[in-house]
């Protein structure tokens, strides 16, 4: 491929935390984004094993497949704790989703970010020719692209930011923040999912870093490091997502769920079990809706799809005990013999699966409190039944709300107006679903993630 026109850049290298290997199925959309670009152009993604092992990097584990090659390193205990559970997970995740109350910082644990950045650059440097494109996944790697230029490597590099960005009076409740996020400068690109981000991008460097803004859009450091922040918001496969929907009715589990709700309508929420996504307001929100309108008891069904993640942290396993005793509670006021309004499920599912799900449900519910994209929202979209499609309630706070304007927009925190949402969406008219429905699909098949990642690869080779 001929990325942006310009064919000197060949290999793409694509680093990310988690590296989704050829055997595996990869999982959610970025795995696919990133799958899909190596296939297309050849190329090398290295990141970590997701396994433990004595040693941080005692060897790089190689394996080929196509055009594609994968390397990838073991972490040992006290580095995985130390980079992934503790800073990556518990200093900059919550901070990155408006949530200083719930950071935790340490300097071991900024120590072990940056030492295992710093092995990832070690590794890489051999790895990476002269004429590759590197595409850097995501807030646990910010310092890369400095720790790689300090050791020569003059390739463009760009970096994706998944999660959004704080404004900057936030930002700087980090300790040492500058040191850390200075460090962006090294990119030539920095992508983010919104004009909200950017925008937060920019007034750090401006008036932290005391960066410049030139004629052309780029950011100037003092230090004389040139380099270009840009929205590219991510998108599904569409059609992948369409297709893989109107084939649903050929599993058996997707008949199971609709003989299991006798003619009730479904709700649907899917989720890494997480904070940031909301699921304590959502259910308050559900409860709030069965309060005020009893005509709906026996009528709805609300199904909750959490699987778990980053058990290793504190605050994951707290959100889960807080949202069983809520399920519990729920259900404990109105069920009925016959009736169970909260089905709240801790396991994960095969995409092919959960497309079906999304088209049985009348009603996708996606409040995240924030959100850098939440493709969840797209895929429930795109896997509706054009003829009698359901409505979407989507948090103004997550990435996709710039896009999907046609969702019925709600803030997550306001349980009367979730409330009001899920009661309008439940009795909106066929063609008024239809409508909002066929504008949001033309979005998601005019910005699928095929044109995400083409569009992120040739700003950076331009
Ligand atoms: C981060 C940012 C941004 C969910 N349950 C199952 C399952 N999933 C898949 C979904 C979807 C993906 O995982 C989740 O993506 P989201 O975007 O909703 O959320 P995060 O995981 O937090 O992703 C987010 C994203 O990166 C991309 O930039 O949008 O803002 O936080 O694709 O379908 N997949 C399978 N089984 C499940 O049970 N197979």
């Amino acid at each position: 491929m001929n990325v942006g026109g310009d064919a000197h850049w060949n290999r793409l290298v694509v680093v990310s935390n988690r590296v989704a290997l050829p055997e595996q199925t990869a999982t959610g959309g970025l795995a696919s984004a990133m799958r899909a670009a190596l296939q297309e152009r050849g190329g090398l993604w290295f990141g970590w094993s997701g396994k433990i092992a004595r040693q941080t990097a005692e060897q790089v584990h190689r394996l080929k497949d196509g055009a594609v090659e994968y390397a990838t390193i073991d972490l040992s205990r006290a580095d995985h704790d130390d980079f992934y559970d503790g800073f990556a997970n518990r200093t900059l995740w919550p901070l990155l989703h408006y949530r200083p109350d719930l950071v935790d910082y340490s300097r071991r644990h900024l120590a072990g970010y940056l030492r295992v950045n710093s092995v990832f650059a070690d590794h890489l440097m051999s790895l990476i020719g002269p004429h590759d494109l590197v595409w850097v996944n995501d807030f646990h790697l910010i310092p890369l692209a400095a720790m790689l230029r300090e050791r020569g490597v003059r390739n463009r590099i760009g970096f994706f930011l998944h999660t959004p960005l704080p404004a900057a009076s936030l930002l700087i409740t980090l300790p040492h923040h500058r040191e850390l996020l200075e460090t962006l400068a090294s990119y030539d690109l920095v992508g983010l999912h919104t004009a909200r981000d950017r925008r937060a991008l920019e007034e750090y460097f401006l008036y932290e870093i005391d960066a410049t803004m030139r004629r052309d859009g780029r950011l100037r450091t003092h230090a004389g490091r040139i380099f270009r922040a840009a929205v590219f918001p991510i998108g599904i496969d569409t059609r992948q997502v369409a297709d893989d929907a109107s084939h649903a009715d050929e599993h058996e589990e997707i008949g199971q769920l609709r003989t299991s709700l006798e003619g009730r309508a479904l709700i649907i929420g899917v989720d890494r079990l997480d904070y940031s996504k909301g699921l304590a307001e959502r259910f308050q929100a559900y409860a709030r809706l069965l309060e005020r309108a009893p005509e709906l008891h026996r009528k709805v069904s609300f199904l909750q799809i959490a699987p778990p993640s980053r058990g290793g942290v504190p605050e994951y396993r707290q959100i889960r005990r807080e949202l069983e005793r809520s399920a519990g509670h729920i259900n404990g006021m109105y069920a009925a013999p016959d009736w169970v309004p909260i089905r709240y499920v801790n396991s994960s599912f095969p995409h092919t699966l959960l497309s079906g799900y999304y088209r049985t449900a009348r009603v996708g519910l996606v409040t995240p409190l924030r959100d850098g994209m939440n493709l969840v929202a797209k895929e429930y979209v795109a896997s509706q039944d054009p003829d009698d499609p359901g409505v979407l309630v989507l948090s103004r706070f997550a990435g996709a709300a710039q896009e999907l304007t046609d969702a019925l927009l709600v803030n997550p925190a306001d349980t009367e107006e979730v409330a009001e949402a899920l009661q309008r969406a439940l009795t909106m008219p066929l063609q008024e679903r239809r409508a909002r429905w066929r504008r949001m699909m033309d979005v998601l098949e005019r910005h699928d993630v095929t044109a995400w990642r083409t569009a992120f690869l040739g700003r950076l080779a331009e």
